[in-house]
C-alpha cells in the first residue's frame, strides 16, 4: 500500500488511504456475508450473528502511533497500525469462531498475515477474542493495492464483556481502580463458563433433534 501514497504530507494521500481502507472493508464485509449465506444454504445455520465494520478515527490512529513511539506520518500509520480497517464478527458459540476462521483462511484471495488467539491465550485483563490480520487486494483502474484489515471474531458474551471493559478502560485512561479490574476478570471467567455451557447445551439440543428425526423416519417406514 505504501506505493499508493505519492506524497506523505499531502491531504490527498490521506484521502487515498481512507478510500482504500473503506474499499477493503466493503470487500471483506461482502465476502463474509456470502460465506454466511452459503453456510445457511448448505447447513441451514448462520455462524455469524452480526457483522460490524469500522475505520479507526484519525484521533485513535494518532494516539496509537504515538504509543508505539513512531512519528505521526501517513507512511508510519499504514506500516504500523494494523487495525485501521476493522471487521468484527459476532457469533453465538466458540465453535463458530474457529469454523469461521478456517473458512476465512481458505479464501484464496485473502492473505492471512497473522493470527492472535486471545481465546486460547486470554489477555491479563481477561480479554478474549480471535484476531486475524488479512491483506485483501483492491483492484483499481491501473493497479492492485494489498490492503490490511483486522478481523476480530468473538461470541456475543465476549463482545458484551469487551465493550464494557473498553468503556471502563477509556473512562479511567487505563488506570481503573483495582476492585473494578478484579471484578472484570471475574466477569471474564463467567463469560467463559457461560460460553462453554451454551455450547454444551446447543450440542445436546442438536443431538435430541437428530434422535427425534431418526425416530420419526423409522416410524414412517413401518
Ligand atoms: P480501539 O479503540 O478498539 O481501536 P499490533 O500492533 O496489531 O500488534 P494491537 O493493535 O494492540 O497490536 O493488536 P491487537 O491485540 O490485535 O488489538 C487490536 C484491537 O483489539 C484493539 O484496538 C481493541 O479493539 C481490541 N483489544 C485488544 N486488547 C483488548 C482488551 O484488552 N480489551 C478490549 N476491550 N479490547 C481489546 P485498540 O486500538 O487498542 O482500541
Amino acid at each position: 500500500m505504501e506505493n499508493a501514497i505519492k506524497n506523505y504530507e499531502d491531504v490527498d494521500s490521506w484521502k487515498t488511504i481512507m478510500f482504500l481502507y473503506n474499499a477493503a472493508l466493503k470487500e471483506v464485509g461482502t465476502k463474509l456475508e456470502i460465506l454466511n449465506d452459503e453456510f445457511q444454504h448448505v447447513h441451514q445455520y448462520n455462524p455469524i450473528e452480526h457483522i460490524k465494520t469500522r475505520v479507526k478515527t484519525p484521533e485513535s490512529i494518532v494516539k496509537k502511533i504515538r504509543r508505539y513511539g513512531y512519528e505521526t506520518s501517513i507512511e508510519n500509520m499504514v506500516k504500523y497500525i494494523n487495525d485501521i480497517a476493522g471487521v468484527r464478527l459476532i457469533c453465538s458459540f466458540t465453535s463458530d469462531i474457529y469454523r469461521l476462521a478456517e473458512m476465512i483462511g481458505n479464501q484464496s484471495d485473502l492473505k492471512v498475515l497473522s493470527i492472535k488467539d486471545y481465546i486460547k491465550n486470554p489477555k491479563a485483563s481477561g480479554y478474549k477474542s480471535y484476531h486475524m490480520l488479512v491483506a485483501v487486494p483492491i483492484f483499481l483502474s491501473d493497479s492492485v493495492v494489498e490492503t490490511k484489515v483486522e478481523i476480530q471474531i468473538r461470541t456475543i458474551a465476549m463482545d458484551f464483556w469487551a465493550s464494557l471493559e473498553h468503556k471502563i478502560y477509556y473512562k479511567f485512561e487505563g488506570n481503573a481502580p483495582d476492585y473494578i479490574s478484579k471484578d472484570l476478570r471475574e466477569c471474564a471467567q463467567m463469560v467463559s463458563t457461560l460460553d462453554e455451557k451454551m455450547l454444551t447445551l446447543n450440542e445436546a439440543i442438536k443431538k435430541c433433534l437428530e434422535e427425534q428425526e431418526e425416530l420419526e423416519a423409522n416410524e414412517a417406514k413401518k
